[in-house]
This record gives structure tokens, sequence and C-alpha cells, in this order.
């Protein structure tokens, strides 16, 4: 059976999922918020990057992963996010889940919005141990420009990327639009064939995706 979060509550949780659960929950911290790419720290751990639209649920996406509630901060108006945020998972860390702020908000002044788009942009054109973009899609509206701007970004910056859907609860047929998502991306040379559906919310595909972050970091 295709995965999907309908019946994601029904599966047996595997070993592997255990596993990934116990690392995110016990070994996730907060480390650092930088405004600007030169504050990063330079080594070799490797990075996961949550990108997206403002209001997407990045944030919430990374405290489901992680069990914390309160580790990356949410809100309902979008632009909560302003800096890179990084949450290193493991001692000595193993990987670094990077929160970003949201890009194509309209609303804050142009200038703001210019300076967290070229934050962002720069970090996923020129981090060298970004491992992978989880490029987070809100399921009820699917990817916009933007998003595929943001696409094209890493198509040539060769920089692998995943679509994950978000608020995959709001909406009844999740399958149609991870279909359309992954038709989107059927061309794309650095885009993982593969859209996962995610809930923050009620938990679901939370699992899957851990083991899959796990697997990426340690590849
Ligand atoms: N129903 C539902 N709401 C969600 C889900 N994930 C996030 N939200 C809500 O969406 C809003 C935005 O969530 P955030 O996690 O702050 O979004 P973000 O992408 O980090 O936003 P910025 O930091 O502003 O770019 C909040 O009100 C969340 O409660 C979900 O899976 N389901
Ligand atoms: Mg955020």
């Amino acid at each position: 059976m295709r995965p999907s979060p309908r019946n994601d509550r029904r599966r047996i949780v595997t070993g592997e999922e255990k596993h990934a659960r116990n690392l995110f929950r016990d070994g996730a911290a907060f480390s650092m918020s930088v405004a600007r790419l030169e504050q990063l720290p330079v080594d070799e751990v490797p990075e996961i990057a949550f990108a997206g639209r403002s209001n997407v649920g990045k944030s919430s996406l990374l405290n489901a992963l992680t069990t914390k509630d309160g580790l990356a901060r949410t809100s309902n108006t979008p632009g909560r996010t302003q800096l890179l945020n990084l949450f290193p998972v493991g001692e000595p860390p193993l990987m670094r889940l990077v929160d970003m702020p949201g890009y194509g908000y309209a609303k804050a002044p142009k200038q703001v919005v210019e300076g967290w788009k070229r934050l962002v942009f720069d970090y996923l054109r020129g981090r060298r141990n970004l491992k992978r973009v989880m490029l987070l899609i809100d399921a009820r509206r699917g990817p916009k420009p933007v998003d595929e701007e943001v696409m094209s970004l890493l198509d040539e910056a060769a920089v692998t990327y995943q679509l994950i859907l978000t608020k995959a609860d709001k909406i009844k047929k999740v399958e149609t639009v991870q279909e359309l998502a992954a038709e989107a991306v059927r061309k794309r040379p650095a885009a993982f064939p593969e859209v996962r559906a995610t809930s923050a919310e009620k938990n679901l595909g939370i699992d899957m995706l851990r083991v899959e972050i796990l697997d990426t970091a340690q590849n």
C-alpha cells in the first residue's frame, strides 16, 4: 500500500522508526540563530533544511519531528521565523535541522522580505554541508511560482530536495495533491521523486519522515 497519512495511524511502528523517534526526542536541542551566513559553524556536520513559504508550517514540523512543542517558535502570523535557527540532533551531533524564515510573504515591508529571501537563497545555494532541503508545500495550495523559483535554484546548485506536503489534516484527498506535486518535480534533476504528506497537528507522516531524515544525514 502506498504510504499515506490516512493509514499512518494504523501502521505498526517499526524498530527503525522507534530508534529515530528516540534520537529526535532525546537528542535535539536549540543551538543558535544566525542572521548572516558568516555566523554559521564551519564543520562537516550534515544539515537538513526546512524551507517553504511563510506560514506553511516549517517550525511546526520541526517541533513534531522532535516531539518538543516549543523548540521552534510557531505562530499564526506569517513571518514568525526571521533567522536561520539551528537544532543539532545527537551528542556529538549527527546532524543539524535548520528552521528557515519563510519566503513569499508579501505583507511585511519589502526590504525585510528581500532580506529574508536573500538569507534563505544564499544559504540554500552555498552551504557545503547541506545534505537535503525539505521543501514544504501547503497541501491545500500546491506548489506556487516562488516554490518553483526555489526548485530551480536548487536544481542549478545540485542540492537535493524533497517536497513535503504540510497540513494534510486540512484536506480530504491528500493523495491527489501528492500525485500532482510528484508530477511537478518529475523532470527536475535535483528533486527526490517521492512527495511526502504530513500533518504536524495530527502527527501524520512524521515517523517515516524522521527515518528518512536520519538516513539522509548518515549516507
Ligand atoms: N491544521 C494544521 N495547522 C498547522 C499544521 N502545521 C502548522 N500549522 C499552523 O500553521 C501556522 C503556521 O505554522 P508555523 O509552523 O509557524 O509556520 P512557518 O512555516 O514556520 O512560518 P514562518 O516562520 O512565519 O515562515 C500555525 O498557526 C500552525 O499552528 C498542520 O499540520 N495542520
Ligand atoms: Mg517558522
